[in-house]
């Protein structure tokens, strides 16, 4: 039945998409069976990376950045609790995103006592707090980023029977395989693969073996990696050797799409660690010559810089196999959120995966997909609108099919899989 007034289509918009169940094609976290590589609570969720470079900015050289590093878990994120909450109000969007965690998960913001946090938390098994977050973010399927050369998730696949919660999926991430290729050979060679440095017959075979026996042991739903922006396809280079004689031919082999997210300048300031990284730009033609010279794989791509989104959400028109996702990183905030969904779907329609959380910390699914599904309800409700004063009025049947599509459907057809009940 089509909705017959504007403001009934709006709140339709906006409770579905508050509360439909969402698949997160992107994040950093794991299920329970990884043991600690699971990363949640009050404090990890208050070191998270994009919280500690946020920190970093009211101190001055008598705070040293090794002293912060020295320094217990507990007592890291006492120093960015007073940092942020404290001595200043949590305006950006990771410190705000903090506050709606906290707000979610029923705790009193308004107290600002972060050991009462601390406590509430403290009595509850991993296991708990994974069933309660997936519950309130509605959170159905959660992509993680596996790496056999991490020694520690690779004992888990290996020897602890690898992830058995069937809510989550695994990514087959090869960064050092295409950006540290030196120090892969020797990963290559302790795992037991004869390669060598030089790209020889040999080591292309078993670069093939590698990824494909990880490929069949994860089950991953795709290959990924991240790129900076000076990525630069075809060249003659390691990276183009690797993508056309091994990862292409791979994931063609098993019929998987091959994520690329590009755009990033690893550690500016090696001081800052993992919150060192920056963004650059980068060149979309890459993108096109991969689309272009391989038309039946498939690529999701999602790029870092700002500047680079239009141009690749135009290439996305010129390429079915290209499907542009999520607002990556410094593009995860509510202004880009806004900015890119409303061209996205003015260029692609519904045909675009709008978010992915990139969640390190389990409980941030709370707020980054809180955060998000907001704004896209708002710009598809937009579009409704528009649409509604020339007379054609969606039926709640249809809001849902495109909610759907957006926030489940586009992925898993993508994969060319049924989407998992
Ligand atoms: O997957 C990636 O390469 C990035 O998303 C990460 O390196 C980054 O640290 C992440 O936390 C950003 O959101
Ligand atoms: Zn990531």
């Amino acid at each position: 039945l089509a909705i017959e007034s504007i403001s009934t289509m709006k709140e339709t918009v906006e409770r579905l998409a508050m509360t439909m169940p969402v698949t997160d094609m992107h994040t950093h976290l794991f299920s329970a069976d990884f043991g600690n590589l699971l990363l949640w609570g009050i404090d990890e969720l208050l070191i998270y990376h994009y919280l500690i470079s946020e920190s970093f900015r009211w101190s001055d050289d008598q705070e040293s950045y090794e002293a912060f590093w020295a320094m217990s878990k507990r007592e890291q994120a006492d120093w960015i609790w007073n940092k942020l909450f404290i001595e200043h109000s949590p305006i950006s969007e990771a410190a705000n995103g903090f506050i709606t965690i906290l707000h979610r998960l029923g705790l009193d913001v308004s107290s600002r006592n972060l050991n009462d946090y601390r406590e509430a938390l403290a009595n509850r098994t991993t296991a708990q707090q994974v069933d309660e977050v997936l519950r309130i973010s509605n959170v159905k399927h959660v992509l993680m980023t596996n790496d056999p050369f991490d020694p520690e998730e690779r004992d888990v696949w290996l020897n602890r029977g690898g992830n058995k919660d069937s809510r989550f999926w695994a990514a087959l991430r090869v960064d050092t395989l295409l950006n540290d290729w030196p120090n892969a050979v020797v990963q290559l060679q302790s795992l037991g693969y004869d390669a060598a440095e030089q790209w020889t017959e040999r080591t292309k075979v078993e670069v093939r073996r590698f990824l494909s026996e990880w490929i069949v042991r994860m089950d991953a739903l795709y290959l990924a990696v991240s790129m900076p922006g000076d990525f630069v396809y075809p060249a003659e280079d390691h990276r183009t050797r690797m993508i056309d004689e091994a990862m292409v031919p791979v994931c063609q082999e098993h019929g998987i799409p091959f994520a690329l997210m590009i755009g990033v300048r690893r550690r500016v300031n090696p001081e800052l660690r993992l919150a060192g990284d920056m963004s650059m730009d980068s060149d979309v033609t890459a993108v096109e010559a991969l689309c272009r010279n391989y038309p039946t794989q498939k690529f999701l791509i999602t790029m870092l810089a700002r500047s680079n989104q239009h141009e690749l959400t135009v290439l996305a028109r010129k390429f079915r196999n290209l499907m542009v996702f999520g607002c990556w990183w410094f593009l995860h905030i509510e202004s880009m959120v806004e900015e890119m969904t409303k061209f996205r779907l003015e260029l692609l329609g519904t045909s675009v995966i709008p978010q992915h959380s990139d969640c390190r910390v389990f409980e941030q699914l709370i707020y980054k997909w809180e955060h998000s599904r907001r704004i896209i309800g708002q710009v598809l409700a937009s579009k409704y609108e528009r649409l509604y004063n020339s007379g054609w009025k969606v039926t709640e049947e249809e809001i849902k099919r495109d909610l759907d599509d957006l926030f489940n459907r586009n992925f898993w057809r993508f994969l060319g899989k049924e989407q998992p009940q």
